[in-house]
């Protein structure tokens, strides 16, 4: 066995120089191109909040964490970009919606208790999905992954400050995170994909070491951490099914709407029209300082010419 197949049996990392098969690149581009979008787009439900933000503190922290995942997605174009893939032409697939990005985004963020519960739950969600990335067999993505989960943990702590504090606030503030906490806990679940049955691309992407859990294993790692942490905080989660079992050693849990999830990558969702629009309204209106940085690169590369 030589080249890529005795470097992903051996456990190593593929390298932007390496042979890979066409397929191989191909799915790090869909999956790496997917995640930056979700970076991307994950910044708009959230962002809304930053000038409604109770007090200096929250915004501060609530800028902070929108920032950060900017930077997530700067570092996910540049390790597609690694494969070959050009960034402009990314970011146009995103637009046309020929590129997916998460689920989780075309949900509406309508309280504010909203911030905290994203911060748990769908951080929480991402952690347990990306953990492993930090071992996926293509090396740039790798080291993107280990820095990106580092911020994504501070991330989650800060949704389960912010829902701690509410929680132990008025009983209003209790409703709201209850209410929010039942609007997110099933696209929560839906962020792992489909069921490992019918999930097209779950075993060659586990054969080529890209995944190294499949979506029902981390669906219910996700579940298991939930529930005690649900438990602390005092809400409850909207599923009547939710039970331990002693012989599996597991959380049982009811069946997620796929359907609903279907329908929502399919372009149906709450919120993907007004997300694809934010996102293109952006671009057009970013024109200007694209054109500005391409020519203040072209004047000093003619000055050291
Ligand atoms: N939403 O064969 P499957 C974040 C697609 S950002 C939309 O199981 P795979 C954060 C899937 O791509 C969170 N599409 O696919 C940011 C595939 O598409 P194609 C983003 C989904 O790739 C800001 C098709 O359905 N995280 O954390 O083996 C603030 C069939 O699925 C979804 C990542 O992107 C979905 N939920 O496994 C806060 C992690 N699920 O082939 C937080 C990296 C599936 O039709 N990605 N699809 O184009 C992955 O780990 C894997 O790509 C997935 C799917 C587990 C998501």
């Amino acid at each position: 066995m030589t080249g890529f197949d005795a470097i992903i049996a051996r456990d190593q990392r593929i390298e932007p120089r390496d042979r890979m098969p066409d397929a191989y690149r191909a799915t790090m581009v869909r999956q790496i191109a997917q995640h930056a979008h979700s970076e991307i787009i994950g910044m708009q439900p959230e962002g809304r909040w930053i000038t409604r933000a109770p007090s200096l503190r929250r915004k501060a922290i609530l800028l902070a964490k929108v920032q950060d995942e900017a930077g997530h997605g700067l570092y996910l174009y540049a390790a597609a970009e690694t494969l070959g893939a050009d960034r402009a032409d990314l970011t146009a697939k995103l637009i046309s919606g020929a590129q997916k990005y998460s689920s989780i985004f075309n949900y509406p963020s309508l309280t504010f208790a909203d911030v905290g519960v994203i911060g748990w739950l769908v951080d929480g969600a991402a952690i347990c999905n990306q953990v492993p990335l930090c071992r996926t067999s293509y090396g740039p993505y790798a080291r993107a992954m280990i820095r990106i989960c580092k911020e994504e943990s501070f991330h989650q702590r800060q949704g389960y400050e912010l829902l701690m504090r509410m929680t132990r606030g008025t009983p209003e503030q209790r409703e709201m995170v209850q209410e929010a906490v039942d609007r997110w806990w099933w696209p929560s679940l839906m962020m792992f994909g489909p069921p490992d049955a019918e999930s097209p691309n779950t075993a060659r992407s586990m054969a080529w070491k890209i995944k190294r859990h499949t979506n029902d294993e981390l669906r219910q790692r996700f579940v298991d951490m939930s529930v005690p942490q649900a438990d602390a905080l005092g809400v409850r989660l909207p599923d009547p099914e939710l039970r331990w079992n002693e012989e599996r050693g597991h959380y049982d849990f009811g069946e997620v709407d796929w359907a609903e999830f279907r329908r929502v990558i399919g372009g149906e969702g709450p919120c993907n029209a007004e997300r694809i629009a934010v996102r293109r309204s952006a671009h057009e209106e970013g024109a200007w300082v694209r054109e500005a940085a391409e020519a203040h690169a072209a004047k000093r590369a003619g000055r050291a010419a």
